[in-house]
């Protein structure tokens, strides 16, 4: 299998985080430059579907695009450690929470940082007034985490699931533009915080500088 990968950006280090949770080291990574342009490039949009990563490509020749689908794949394929669900309840909640982070938190500020991120009008038709709408949007749904946050470790049930690893790339691709999580959301850092010290943090992620 070939991972389409590029490093800085969100959806593609969630199949980064997945596989360095799981341990799976046999899947071969190809680097890609959006900043270069390679997602647009021909032959990948005809091979991908679209000019995005990332992208998982099967032996067969088959290409699975999309972060959360690529991750639930890679579930099916190493069960261990379970980030999906192992119930049909906690399926649920998980499901639940990894949508609210996705949709809630993750993509607005996504959508923040492109809008307002002066290295960003390479890939958008910026507009600064949406970005920080969407900052303010994603920001005020941290609260929502937060409170959720207030009485466990996890987002959704007694161990790191998908849920906290979309909310969390999420958050963090928001140091792009020096944004952290309002130091009055607690329970937010103590989980920001336990997620940057997993060792999965690091999957793929360039050095810190200095
Ligand atoms: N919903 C997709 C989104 C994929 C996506 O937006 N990828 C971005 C990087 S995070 C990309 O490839 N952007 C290329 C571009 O904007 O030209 C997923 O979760 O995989």
């Amino acid at each position: 299998m070939k991972l389409y990968d590029t490093p800085l950006a969100p959806n593609p280090r969630r199949v980064r985080w997945v596989m360095a949770e799981k341990g799976v080291e046999d899947i071969e990574v190809v680097t890609l430059s959006l900043m270069n342009g390679d997602q647009r490039q021909p032959d990948y949009v005809a091979k991908t579907g679209l000019p995005l990563a990332p992208v998982l490509e099967l032996d067969n020749g088959t290409c699975i695009g999309e972060s959360l689908a690529i991750c639930r794949y890679l579930e099916s394929l190493y069960p261990e450690p379970n980030l999906f669900g192992r119930t049909p309840e906690e399926t649920a909640i998980i499901e639940m929470w990894t949508r609210r982070a996705e949709l809630m938190v993750a993509h607005p500020l996504m959508m923040g940082v492109r809008h307002t991120h002066p290295a960003m009008a390479a890939l958008e038709q910026q507009d600064p007034a949406l970005g920080q709408r969407s900052l303010a949007a994603g920001i005020a749904a941290l609260g929502v985490l937060d409170r959720q946050l207030e009485s466990r470790a996890w987002l959704a049930c007694d161990r790191l699931t998908m849920a906290d690893i979309v909310g969390f790339i999420g958050l963090d691709f928001g140091r792009m533009i020096k944004l952290r999580a309002p130091q009055d959301l607690t329970h937010v850092g103590r989980w920001a915080q336990a997620m940057r010290e997993r060792p999965a943090a690091r999957a793929g992620m360039p050095a810190p500088a200095g």
